[in-house]
């Protein structure tokens, strides 16, 4: 893909070098428009618009000004309509500004910046209303994203054929580069050798606190370097460039390229002639004389001139880098943060906005007035006429692309005896693989931990995706991993960020590479948290994808409290877009994954209850622990097949009957209790409910299997009462599962938080039981009774319940 500038270099004569300089002199009226445009879209949020609160509105003037020519370099010459590009969250104004002089965002929207329904602070691809490829906010998860699409590119492009080439693009921060993130994506083998993949680093030395101390180019050029990247750097603007020429000149050269940052960075506060002085301060032998020649202020401009902000060593740069196919490409673009505004390079500006007095000096240095000044260019200028026709030929054809296929209710996967929700999780993906219409767009992954997460099955079956056929060296029967450009899993290292991310972009694929695919990982449920920043990140983008963590709670006995979770059932219950599910038993793992695979694609037949557009990750808590699956067919016997699956689906249903289940005395004078659980606890809760029945008390046993939909749905109906003044409503889940007033224990293998709120939506006491206290290596009875999980204490939970209720 040639840049416009490229063909006016390759012709090689006076003219197309006339147009060259010509075109570059308008990019440069652009980029001095995208600077007044964000800069003040800024200002009038804080200073014009009224402020009810009286707290400060912000946004980021400076952060914004360091990436004003990268860019206007980017959109207004060398961005093709199938790229996909990642903006620094800071750079947010200048995004809106290029969209709204590309004709892709109404004018009223410049003055919403930070308002509710308004422009987003970070670039969102859910809430801004100009179209966002990438969101990004929380530095370092934003700037990896694009490399993931790039991964789920090449997946896509070696399944389903090539789509148009697209390039992937991150423009990020200097300070971004700390996020240990970064550094896990670089080292995975899966984002090896993307040609596809340019980062432009906002080379500006600076961070939110300080000027970054010493000199880190050489570094991070190393670290690039280690990981497969091509690495270029763009210093020096053609000023510099110029005196670099000069015989001589090497000695000034060098005292520029080691000058520490923080004298450098000190410069642009100072007078020209006090920045002199500055500058040659420490500096070797002969730099005072070589400088002689030239006046104050002109050497002021030279030492400032910055490649960052040279759109033409800018656009030479990207184009070396379209030039490197086989790895991807680093850019370190050296900026000014702060550029051409007053609070240039310095160290307090992160935050700081210009005073009124300045906006006024640049509104009019750049040719406008108070009347005009959100004005696009003069119709028929060269400028509009740049602007018009990048507006057209960055249009993107939203390709609609659908996965058609039905989806089964269940597989059929239903062990009689002994099984656990993990291996049954397995056995369920493996089954529904065999369905032609579904398999295509099925894709796991995993952090290190396949096998140990039972997606062996799954992958013997549909092999490891590698864009190479790789010889298998080991001839293992068992364990049939082949590589090949048509494996379904792609393996990760360990790196939780990586999984999350990863599943994040392969479930916005239908968006970003107009193929829809259904993402599957897996992962040790402690180590959710090792990743859930890029969980949360993934779903704040729209992604839609099944997680399972597994193996959960304090099942993982013997591994010690490092392998145990607590608090993830929570995480799960709280994220906004994600469905907890903690299954049980089989059958009702079967339906809910049945379910939640129909739903991520997007199927339109046989979801129940019906499309739910706020639900987009499934997160299934899971164990290695056996549990026998009869007490669930027996519940089947007793509900019927039809009304159990619904309310399975719904998030819980009765287990257990205390009233059936008592046999010996008259039910209507027992007291009654209700055991409400999850998960790998049951056994535990069975058994305590079998002794409270002999002790003459109706213990109903709820198996909570989605307590994330129970949750939704007592929010919705609680929420309904208070916006209406009216009593809430008990939903549908609660009202056919709690049919009768009583207190409430409740049981889980996690925090006893998660499920403590349930007493609070039934009006009754509630005893809430569950792992509260790090563990420790053991065995399962050993743990449950030193977090009082066992059948036991549950009994004694129950007595306690009962009493509170008396
Ligand atoms: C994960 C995370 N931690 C902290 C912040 C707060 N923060 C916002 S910008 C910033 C410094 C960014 O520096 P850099 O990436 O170099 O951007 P610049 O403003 O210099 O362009 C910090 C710490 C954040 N947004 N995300
Ligand atoms: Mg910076």
């Amino acid at each position: 893909m040639k840049s416009k500038i490229e063909d006016h270099n390759e012709s090689g004569n006076l003219t197309a070098a006339k147009n060259f300089q010509d075109e570059i002199e308008v990019l440069d009226h652009i980029q001095n428009r995208v600077l007044w445009l964000s800069t003040r879209m800024i200002d009038f949020a804080n200073n014009d618009r009224p402020n009810l609160d009286g707290i400060k509105v912000g946004g980021h003037q400076a952060s914004s000004a360091s990436l004003v020519t990268v860019l206007t370099s980017l959109y207004f010459n060398y961005l093709d309509s199938e790229d996909r590009i990642s903006i620094k969250p800071h750079a947010s104004p200048v995004f809106h500004s290029i969209q709204y002089l590309l004709g892709n965002l109404d004018e009223s929207y410049l003055r919403t910046l930070r308002e509710a329904g308004g422009l987003q602070s970070y670039p969102s691809r859910t809430k801004d209303p100009d179209r966002v490829d990438f969101s990004t906010g929380s530095v370092g998860l934003g700037a990896v994203a694009p490399l993931f699409a790039a991964v789920t590119r090449q997946y896509v492009d070696s399944h389903f054929g090539p789509r148009p080439k697209s390039r992937f693009i991150s423009v990020i921060g200097d300070a971004e580069l700390d996020e240990g993130n970064i550094w896990e994506a670089l080292a995975d083998p899966a984002t090896a050798n993307l040609g596809n993949v340019m980062w432009i680093v906002d080379f500006n030395r600076q961070s939110l606190d300080r000027i970054i101390p010493g000199v880190r180019i050489a570094q991070w050029r190393a670290q690039f370097e280690a990981a497969g990247w091509h690495v270029k750097e763009v210093k020096y603007g053609s000023k510099l460039q110029k005196v670099f020429e000069e015989p001589g000149s090497e000695v000034f050269k060098i005292w520029f390229d080691e000058i520490p940052n923080e004298q450098y960075q000190s410069l642009f506060g100072l007078t020209p002639q006090e920045a002199r002085i500055r500058f040659l301060e420490g500096s070797p032998d002969g730099v005072t004389q070589f400088l002689e020649k030239h006046k104050d202020e002109e050497l002021f401009e030279i030492l400032t001139d910055l490649g960052g902000h040279d759109i033409a060593s800018l656009l030479e740069a990207f184009k070396d880098c379209d030039g490197v196919e086989d790895k991807p490409s680093v850019v370190f673009a050296y900026t000014i943060k702060g550029w051409h505004l007053p609070i240039a390079g310095d160290k307090r500006n992160h935050s700081a906005q210009i005073s009124k007095k300045q906006i006024d000096e640049l509104r009019t240095s750049v040719g406008l007035s108070e009347i005009n000044e959100w004005s696009k260019f003069e119709p028929g200028s060269p400028e509009d006429a740049l602007c018009v026709s990048r507006g057209e030929s960055l249009k993107r054809v939203p390709k609609k692309a659908e996965i058609s296929a039905e989806f089964p209710h269940a597989t059929g996967v239903a062990p009689k005896g002994f099984s656990s929700s993990q291996e049954v999780f397995g056995r369920v993906l493996t089954e529904i693989s065999r369905n032609e219409a579904i398999r295509p767009y099925l894709v796991t992954t995993a952090p290190d931990v396949a096998t140990s997460t039972n997606l062996g099955g799954f992958i013997n079956r549909h092999g490891i995706f590698n864009k190479d056929v790789k010889r298998e060296w080991n001839d293992n029967s068992i364990q049939k991993w082949i590589e090949s450009p048509k494996g379904q899993h792609i393996e990760l290292g360990i790196s939780e960020m990586n999984l999350f991310t990863l599943l994040g972009q392969l479930g916005i694929s239908g968006d970003i590479s107009d193929q829809p695919l259904i993402p599957i990982g897996t992962v040790y449920d402690p180590f959710v948290l090792r990743g859930l920043d890029a969980f949360i990140y993934s779903v704040y983008s729209g992604a839609k994808f099944i997680v399972a963590g597994t193996p959960s709670g304090v099942t993982l006995a013997p591994e010690g409290g490092a392998h145990q979770s607590t608090i993830t059932p929570s995480v799960g219950v709280e994220l906004p877009g994600v469905v907890l599910m903690e299954p049980a038993f089989a059958q009702s793992l079967d339906w809910l994954l049945c379910d939640a695979l129909a739903h991520v694609a997007g199927a339109k037949k046989n979801t129940v209850p019906d499309l739910r557009p706020d639900e987009l990750a499934f997160y299934f808590r899971l164990t290695t622990r056996s549990i026998h699956q009869q007490p669930f067919y027996d519940a089947k016997q007793r509900i019927g097949e039809a009304t159990l699956r619904s309310q399975v689906l719904a998030g819980a249903y009765k287990l257990v009957d205390g009233r059936a289940a008592l046999t010996k005395q008259d039910d209507y004078l027992a007291p009654v209790v209700y055991l409400a659980c999850s998960g790998a606890v049951i056994p535990e809760v069975l058994a305590a409910a079998k002794q409270l029945a002999e002790e003459g008390v109706i213990a109903h046993v709820i198996d909570v299997t989605s307590l994330g939909r129970v949750f939704g749905s007592w929010q919705r109906t609680l929420k309904q009462g208070i916006r209406t003044a009216s009593t809430p409503s008990l939903p549908g889940v609660l009202r056919t599962t709690f049919t009768e007033k009583a207190p409430i224990v409740s049981i889980h293998d996690g925090s006893s938080h998660a499920m403590a709120w349930l007493g609070s939506a039934l009006g009754m006491p509630q005893v809430a039981m569950g792992v509260d206290s790090f563990g420790q290596s053991g065995n399962i009875p050993d743990l449950y009774a030193m977090s009082d999980l066992d059948s036991g204490s549950i009994v004694n939970g129950a007595l306690a319940a009962l009493s509170l209720n008396s």
